[in-house]
């Protein structure tokens, strides 16, 4: 399923950069409830994407990351000041990569094929990220669905990164952690890889997903074939 492929596609938040590590550096701050505030705080910002998406109400993935980050505080009656709040919202334009995501984009890159990004994040968060974890030269093109006002998985953000790249459907491998956003890019026609970090259940069992992995490193032993029997053609 992976010969026809030229483009790796990542997610970013979840798959390339650590969601959880912009509360884990606050942890002494949030006291116990750390993780759940951070649990608490991903899941109601992917929720108002959805939400905001089929409302028609577009806030850019910058503000609704704050309304969520403001929701999950006041869930655990923790008194958010606006230094707090802001101090965890700069933390999140600068998560942590994954350890492998270096190595695994410069791999793909040798093999000649080019790595980019497709993401609900702003431009500006999505070059913060890229920047401080010095990876900007490792991705070729980065996407934003804040040029459509759509979030994923609105199959309009997936054609989008066709016309953005001049590629079919098939010559794109998608790569992400997210089992809704695999759905969506499998449910458009992409070359799915799934990355489960966090040994979780497979859902959206009716959606394929060509490959299930641990991790980014995986991914360049998948491609590898295909790309040495096309340099021989
Ligand atoms: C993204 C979120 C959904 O990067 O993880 O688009």
């Amino acid at each position: 399923m992976l010969e026809s492929v030229q483009v790796c596609l990542f997610d970013a938040y979840g798959t390339l950069f650590d969601v959880n590590s912009a509360v884990a550096r606050y942890s002494a701050a949030l006291g116990e409830n750390a993780n759940a505030v951070s649990s608490l705080w991903r899941q109601h910002q992917l929720e108002y994407t959805w939400t905001r998406s089929l409302m028609n109400r577009y806030a850019d993935f910058w503000e609704i990351t704050r309304e969520a980050l403001e929701y999950a505080l006041d869930t655990f009656g923790i008194s958010a000041d606006a230094r707090l709040i802001n101090s965890l919202m700069n933390s999140y334009l600068s998560l942590t990569s994954f350890p492998e995501v270096d190595d695994a984009l410069r791999e793909l890159k040798s093999l000649g094929l080019t790595t980019a990004i497709l993401s609900n994040g702003t431009a500006y968060m999505l070059g913060e990220a890229l920047r401080v974890n010095d990876l900007a030269a490792r991705i070729d093109v980065c996407l934003s669905v804040d040029d459509l006002k759509v979030y994923k998985p609105d199959p309009r953000v997936y054609q989008y990164a066709c016309d953005r790249l001049e590629m079919t459907p098939q010559q794109i491998c998608y790569v992400s952690s997210n089992a809704w956003d695999l759905a969506g890019a499998s449910s458009f026609g992409f070359r799915t890889v799934r990355i489960d970090r966090h040994h979780h259940k497979r859902e959206y069992l009716f959606e394929t997903i060509h490959h299930e992995e641990r991790s980014l490193s995986a991914i360049p032993a998948l491609l590898r074939p295909h790309r040495q029997i096309g340099s021989l053609l």
